[in-house]
């Protein structure tokens, strides 16, 4: 029940998939790298990662550098990284190293949610999938899990602005496991947790703790609703959430290693004053989270960076590992 259950949901490429299924693999727009479509075919573990963070999240060379590093940790821990971005109006799951490179110096890339695809793919334009965005591209290749650095939310005064990342959203409703460090103190953490609960997301802390990160640092003051203590734990919540065909995210957050575990104080006057400036210069819309990003990262000379690739790289071993656990089970 459990395996038929899985190779229903994910099936896309494997022997036996509905004629539906198999067509989402050759949808003109979805370009699937073929590294990615013989391991989807031979059932090994892949790992779908985002490129927002690669256009918008971080400077150049730094982009690249962790967009490397964090395919070749998901390789050198049992699964083969499916990094998602749009070129030139096609929806690509897995690059290679000339497609992350200009993603990563493009100066014109367009940040790339659910509401922008269909706009970004008619006019033939090149983007950063966000985790919404990543996350319709993994479903529809058959890809269960997804790691990246923090989540969009509800950002401060959400509940006058609206501005509820659209994160939250497809976290309701595409069942594809997101491993991440929590959500950053630029967001709203209590109301972003109220806000995934109304949206059935299961959100689950990984490792020894129930303190629901905060990015930077392992607590953000918030429990999270579930615990999961290992890989094997963590790829049976997945498991069952695909068995029961909830249609929702699994979302897991994995603490910073505390080793590179951001000073709280510093990190935090740097988003409150990058707050107040944002506030100030009318930054509005989907601007709001690479303004906070880049503001913050500068006024922390560069320490936030540092954290955001140490907490990327730990999220790409753990995931990885988890995508290997899941394997098993369904093998
Ligand atoms: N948080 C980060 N780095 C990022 C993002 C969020 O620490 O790069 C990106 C992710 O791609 C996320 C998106 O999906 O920002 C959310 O943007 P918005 O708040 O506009 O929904
Ligand atoms: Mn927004």
């Amino acid at each position: 029940m459990l395996v038929s259950a899985l190779r229903r949901w994910g099936g896309g490429v494997r022997a036996g998939a509905t004629v539906t299924q198999q067509r989402h693999v050759h949808d003109p727009p979805l370009r699937i790298h073929p590294r990615v479509q013989e391991a989807l075919a031979a059932g090994k573990p892949v790992v779908a990662l985002e490129s927002t963070i690669i256009t918008h999240g971080m400077p150049y060379p730094h982009n690249i550098r962790m967009a490397q590093e964090v395919e070749e940790i998901v390789q050198t821990n049992g699964s083969v990284p499916a990094t998602v971005g749009i070129l030139q109006g096609r929806l690509h799951v897995g690059l290679c190293d000339e497609e992350l490179q200009f993603l990563a110096q493009s100066k014109d890339c367009v940040k790339v949610s659910r509401r922008d695809l269909p706009y970004v793919l008619s006019q033939g334009l090149s983007g950063g999938s966000t985790v919404s965005g990543t996350m319709i591209a993994a479903h529809r290749a058959g890809i269960p899990v997804f790691v990246t650095g923090g989540i969009g939310g509800v950002h401060h005064e959400g509940e006058k602005t609206m501005d509820i990342s659209a994160d939250l959203t497809e976290l309701g409703r595409t069942p594809v496991a997101v491993v991440s460090a929590g959500v950053k103190s630029i967001l709203d953490i209590g109301r972003t947790l109220e806000y995934l609960e109304t949206e059935g997301v299961c959100v689950s802390t990984f490792g020894d703790s129930t303190d629901f990160p905060a990015f930077f640092t392992p607590k953000s003051g918030f429990k999270a609703p579930c615990h999961v203590r290992d890989e094997v734990e963590a790829a049976k919540l997945i498991a069952s959430s695909l068995e029961l065909r909830l249609s929702s995210a699994v979302l897991i957050a994995v603490p910073i290693p505390a080793e590179h575990a951001a000073s709280g104080n510093v990190i935090e006057e740097a988003v409150q004053q990058a707050l107040r400036e944002a506030r100030l210069q009318g930054v509005q819309g989907k601007e709001v989270t690479p303004f906070l990003l880049k503001r913050v990262n500068e006024l922390t000379g560069g320490k936030s960076l540092e954290s955001n690739i140490a907490l990327i790289k730990n999220n790409a071993k753990v995931g990885s590992r988890i995508a290997v656990a899941l394997s098993n089970l369904r093998n």
